[in-house]
């Protein structure tokens, strides 16, 4: 079935600038903010600025040049939170994808968790 991407959902409306973020990184093609229900010290989303509901909408669909952007976006995000392992503690990186993976915003988002030990994951 293919997707389809309800426009009104609350990250499009960030996109849009309609409701406010506290903007993290913006790159060409990404956007990166807050959790406004931070679950850890560090908790940020990550999201392609074109219109995917999934990872695999995305990774399946998406140009290379926005691929690009956004793993790296990743990737700068983890260094600007000091939380790679390189430097810092380490994260937890997921993104939940339709019914059973309990997705509730359908704009594809990788939250980015970090700060604290995240426990071993349990599902
Ligand atoms: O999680 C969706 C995540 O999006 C959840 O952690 C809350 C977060 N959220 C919802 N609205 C906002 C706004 N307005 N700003 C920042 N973060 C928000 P998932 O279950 O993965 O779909």
């Amino acid at each position: 079935m293919p997707y389809t991407y309800d426009d009104q959902n609350i990250f499009a409306k960030i996109l849009r600038g309609e409701i406010p973020n506290t903007t993290v990184l913006e790159t060409d093609h990404s956007l990166a903010f807050r959790d406004i229900e931070p679950q850890a010290p560090e908790h940020v989303l990550v999201i392609p600025k074109g219109a995917y509901v999934t990872y695999d909408h995305f990774a399946n669909t998406a140009s290379d040049a926005e691929i690009l952007d956004f793993t790296r976006a990743v990737g700068k995000v983890c260094d600007m939170l000091g939380v790679a392992p390189s430097d810092g503690e380490g994260y937890r990186m997921i993104s939940n994808a339709g019914e059973n993976g309990v997705q509730d915003v359908p704009h594809l988002h990788v939250h980015v968790l970090g700060g604290r030990n995240m426990g071993r994951m349990v599902a």
